[in-house]
């Protein structure tokens, strides 16, 4: 049997889940049960993060011992994944003695053949993300990930030669294309992270204690995202005395991440099975954020509605589809309640709630049971059929790229093609004009192309695709893979609806009154981003000429450009030097907002500010004008 290996990221034990965290962990559940529906030997690990300096305050703040903290904190991980039916087949906690013994082996091995040296840590640190960053990192001397201020630490540490790797991962980047999907945020890695050079790493802390120790020099504590990657090889007993699983389960075939974690999946994570020997996981998925007001679903920015409780009212399908049919594969997607209410209103509800029922209603009224296919219409019946017989293969081709979202889709098509099929076939005036032999037909591929539905739904939405079999008498869904005249005599039931209509208003309301806060940024994001027409007069936009353009030293990310305005000439300062290269601006127009306070960047005094667009892949480019104007034209 062939294996297949699935990871999730370990979710930090610092605060609960919200919404966003559930996407990764709701692809990766579609994928394992996809996996095991197709014969294959499916191993699917999740767990939790559990050291560091971030849980270590928080424990002391709940007024607990940090592990009686992450305890608890890990089973209401455990009772979301609960509700939404997720099929783990692993829990790692990175408090499990197992996983510390693995770390603490890894690290002196690194030691011992020269990969891990000591030496002495300046720098900041962001403690909420445990990142440390260069000052160049900043944006707005702040962490460039969530904003928060930084601390400056200067500590004795270990630190973890990367750059003795650079070489290889190039290389290894290079024969291996599709190594990182999506493909632009793999270019934006390589360009931007991996090309420029890569710095040896502060692998150690000896300002806090809740962690794994170096067993060689107890003062200082393993860098929690050491700790924390290596459980994707603890898990499945790497280093154990049977190692029987992780002979048969590694290299990983996928391991899904977000794309705020990348940069360590991308760079730390290959350096370190390489330095010991192991061979790269097949793929890594990295997804986008689900937002709300724009910014990443973060419990610290505002909530995102608790997952448990979407799960009780809607159900866990509910939730799970509206996560992958509109989250975010590859770039970010917004959540809001009414998309949520809205969706299942009418994918769910409508488009195939209401088609089952209604085509259970009509099989009942006219007949015993699903009756036998008779009088066929070729041009009309065809084309349903056909779209039966080529879902499996169209889902097979979006999940062998882990395309959870186009399969979804594809089942969805068949949905809606199925209703196409009711309104031309007319079963209820057959029925009507007593031609039962054409109402057989029509009633036998409607039941034949929901029990389709419901088969390929097995592994996206289990609940449904349960309650559909129960409906419609089929215990073994498979006998729906390929359309065939055999599955007659069936006595269908069709029982309650398989998702109640909602009342957008009341649900809205609902939501509202059980968690205000996340409501609250969801109405502020139809109103924050709308300004005056005043308020947009305060800018002046002009147009501006580069003459020159060149780096600031010391600096990763800034062009100091000499730009023209008019009859004025000014020192612009702007963060673009990962995506030009500054020869290449020389003589551009662009856009300059110029009454900007002055701001003085790496000593250098900055007058205004270049417009740029930016994508989340990772692209960057200058604005300029579709045309010739001349420099001091005005931009409104
Ligand atoms: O990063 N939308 O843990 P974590 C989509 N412990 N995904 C989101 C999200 C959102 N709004 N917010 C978070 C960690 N995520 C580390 C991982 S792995 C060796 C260590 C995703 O709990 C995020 O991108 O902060 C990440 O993939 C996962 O949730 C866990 O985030």
């Amino acid at each position: 049997m062939e294996k297949y290996y699935i990871t999730t990221p370990i979710y930090y034990a610092s605060g609960t889940l919200h919404l966003g965290h559930c996407y990764t962990t709701v692809l990766a559940d579609c994928v394992a049960r996809y996996n095991r529906s197709i014969g294959r030997d499916v191993f699917f690990l999740t767990g939790s993060d559990e050291h560091g300096l971030k849980i270590e305050t928080n424990a002391k703040a709940a007024g607990l011992s940090p592990q009686g903290f992450v305890d608890k904190i890990v089973d209401g991980f455990k009772d979301v994944w609960r509700a939404l039916n997720i099929t783990y087949d692993k829990f790692i906690r990175t408090s499990d003695a197992s996983h510390m013994e693995l770390v603490k082996k890894i690290f002196k091995k690194l030691y011992d053949q020269g990969d891990i040296y000591k030496g002495e840590y300046k720098g900041l640190y962001c403690v909420p993300c445990e990142t440390y960053f260069a000052q160049s990192d900043l944006v707005d001397g702040k962490c460039p990930d969530c904003g928060r201020p930084v601390s400056k630490v200067s500590e004795p540490c270990y630190f973890f030669r990367l750059s003795k790797y650079q070489k290889w991962l190039e290389e290894f980047y290079e024969s291996h294309p599709d190594f990182l999907v999506p493909e632009a945020r793999k270019n934006e890695i390589f360009n931007n992270f991996i090309k420029p050079g890569i710095s040896d790493l502060c692998v150690t802390r000896t300002t806090f204690d809740w962690g794994v120790k170096v067993d060689f020099d107890t003062k200082h504590v393993i860098y929690v995202w050491i700790d924390a990657l290596l459980n994707y090889i603890s898990a499945i007993g790497y280093g154990s005395e049977d190692e029987k699983t992780f002979q048969k389960y590694w290299p990983a075939d996928i391991q899904f991440i977000g794309r705020d974690i990348t940069r360590f999946h991308a760079i730390i994570w290959p350096i370190l099975l390489h330095a010991i020997g192991l061979p790269m996981p097949k793929l890594l998925h990295s997804h986008g954020f689900v937002t709300q007001k724009g910014d990443k679903i973060s419990k610290s920015k505002g909530g995102g509605f608790d997952p448990i409780t979407l799960c009780n009212r809607y159900g866990a399908d509910a939730v799970r589809y509206w996560l992958i049919k509109d989250g975010p594969i590859y770039q970010d997607a917004p959540y809001t309640s009414e998309l949520f209410i809205k969706t299942i209103n009418s994918d769910l509800c409508n488009n195939l709630g209401n088609l089952l029922s209604r085509t259970l209603a009509m099989i009942e009224q006219n007949f015993d049971s699903v009756p036998k296919a008779d009088v066929v219409d070729k041009d009309v019946d065809n084309p349903l059929i056909d779209r039966i017989n080529n879902l499996d293969s169209k889902i097979r081709e979006a999940m062998a790229d882990a395309r959870i979202d186009l399969a979804i889709n594809e089942i969805f098509a068949l949905v809606a093609d199925a209703n196409k099929y009711v309104d031309v076939t007319m079963p209820w005036a057959l029925s009507k004009n007593k031609d039962m032999k054409r109402l057989s037909t029509v009633l036998y591929n409607l039941y034949f192309a929901l029990g389709s539905v419901a088969y390929h739904l097995q592994s996206f939405l289990p609940d449904t695709a349960a309650k559909m079999a129960s409906m419609l008498a089929q215990k073994d869904l498979a006998k729906f893979k390929e359309y065939n005249t055999k599955l007659y005599g069936a006595k269908v039931s069709k029982g309650e609806a398989l998702f109640a209509r909602l009342n957008v208003e009341d649900e809205l309301k609902y939501l509202e009154s059980i968690d205000p806060k996340a409501a609250k940024v969801e109405q502020q994001a139809e109103t924050v981003n709308l300004i005056t027409i005043d308020d947009f007069d305060k800018i002046d936009l002009r147009v501006g000429q580069i003459l020159d353009s060149e780096k600031i030293e010391g600096s990763d990310k800034l062009l100091k450009n000499t730009v023209k305005i008019g009859d004025e000439t000014r020192i612009i300062v702007s963060g673009i030097a990962k995506y030009y290269n500054p020869k290449e601006l020389v003589g551009k127009s662009c856009v300059v907002v110029t009454n900007l306070k002055p701001i003085k960047l790496r000593g250098v005094e900055s007058r205004g500010m270049i417009l740029c667009a930016s994508d989340d892949d990772g692209n960057l480019k200058i604005i300029c004008p579709d045309g010739d104007i001349k420099s001091g034209g005005q931009v409104n």
